[in-house]
């Protein structure tokens, strides 16, 4: 790995790189060199993403639609090229490294320490959506097809369950019957979209809290991260990602289920910092199927974890063998207080004052 990180065009010599973050698709290493500049390199997982070509395009339209908007540069991302000019290594198709520079200064959070850091994640990318507004969707590839189309997850748990890869199907029988049991709520969305009632947007597609950066002495909203899912999608998935991760009481993984709860406050702040910065954007419908939006990322989430569980863990990474099964766990105790509290939020969302 260290070889390939020399063959980007930093300043300075590398002295190490060390793992970072904590994606569960790519591999993610900070460089530091002998200079003060750091680095981020990124192995990304060409299993799930199976167009780099396509996926380094996307990134360069974004990060370059983003910067005419905002040209400093710790607000969006920035590629380092190789020595030789190019953007990103791809060998044979299958391994794509690339270097971003490092944001100096910021802070991601895997909880938020306040509802006011909330609120402003719920900012960022509600600026975000605002500023890809006006790109031509058409021109973005799809990087991972059908991300957020949550009947097809379905059909992937129901194969999941028929081939019962490792013999798990059996200990998780009341966590597919809950499952399973909301299977027609699943098209509710993708039905607005089709029948015209909801735009297609530019989305992030990947919205929860650790993706944005807070400036760490004003925390206010620095910088986007991982643009791998950028295509055109919902609003309410974007908004609803952010809440079924940031709006909880504890960590996605969690194995003391007494310790998860959806924080109705976490919830309002996130609200309001989204619907301020574009909630004039968002059409009536858009804005009522906020709280649905939630409601599906958190029911779709609770189904790719239980089917990977089921499959034998081969989509997430994994650090005990139970992890893809608490991470369900959690989901569905979230999706329970969201069905509950249904009604009061919207509420909550439709009092709401918009900003312009
Ligand atoms: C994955 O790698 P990470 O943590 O950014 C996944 C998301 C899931 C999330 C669950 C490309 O994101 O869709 O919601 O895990 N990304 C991909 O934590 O599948
Ligand atoms: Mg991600």
């Amino acid at each position: 790995m260290r070889e390939t990180a020399e063959l980007f065009a930093m300043e300075g010599s590398l002295l190490k790189c060390v793992p970072f973050g904590s994606g569960h698709i790519n591999e993610t290493w900070l460089a530091v060199t002998n200079q003060p500049h750091l680095y981020i390199l990124q192995k990304v997982n060409t299993e799930t993403f199976r167009d780099p070509e396509g996926l380094m395009r996307n990134i360069h339209l974004v990060t370059e639609h983003l910067r005419k908007k905002d040209p400093d540069p710790r607000h969006v991302l920035t590629l380092v090229p190789l020595k030789d000019g190019r953007e990103y290594m791809l060998s044979g198709r299958k391994e794509l490294w690339r270097m971003y520079e490092y944001i100096t200064g910021g802070l991601c959070m895997d909880h938020a320490e306040t509802p006011e850091d909330f609120r402003r994640s719920g900012e960022a990318f509600g600026d975000f959506q605002c500023r890809m507004a006006d790109f031509p969707a058409e021109q973005l590839t799809e990087t991972i097809p059908y991300f957020h189309d949550t009947p097809r997850r379905y059909e992937a748990l129901r194969t999941a369950i028929r081939e019962d890869a490792c013999g798990r199907a059996k200990l998780v029988q009341p966590e597919t019957d809950f499952l399973l049991e909301r299977e027609s709520y699943a098209d509710y969305l993708l039905a607005l979209l089709r029948s015209g009632d909801l735009p297609l947007r530019v989305t992030h597609n990947d919205t929860k809290l650790n993706n944005v950066m807070l400036d760490e002495r004003t925390r206010r909203p620095l910088c986007i991260l991982d643009l791998d899912t950028v295509m055109p999608g919902l609003a309410a998935t974007d908004f609803g990602d952010s809440i079924r991760f940031g709006a909880s009481t504890a960590d996605e993984d969690e194995q003391d289920l007494e310790k998860v709860h959806l924080d109705p406050v976490l919830y309002r702040a996130y609200s309001e910092g989204f619907l301020n910065a574009c909630g004039a954007q968002l059409t009536a419908t858009e804005r009522e199927t906020l709280p649905d939006g939630a409601r599906m990322m958190t029911l779709e989430n609770a189904v790719r974890f239980l089917t990977d569980y089921l499959n034998g863990d081969t989509y997430f990474h994994i650090d005990r063998p139970e992890h893809n099964l608490d991470r369900t766990r959690t989901q569905i105790v979230l999706l329970r207080e969201m069905e509950k509290e249904d009604a009061k939020i919207h509420r909550m969302i439709r009092e709401i004052k918009t900003g312009s």
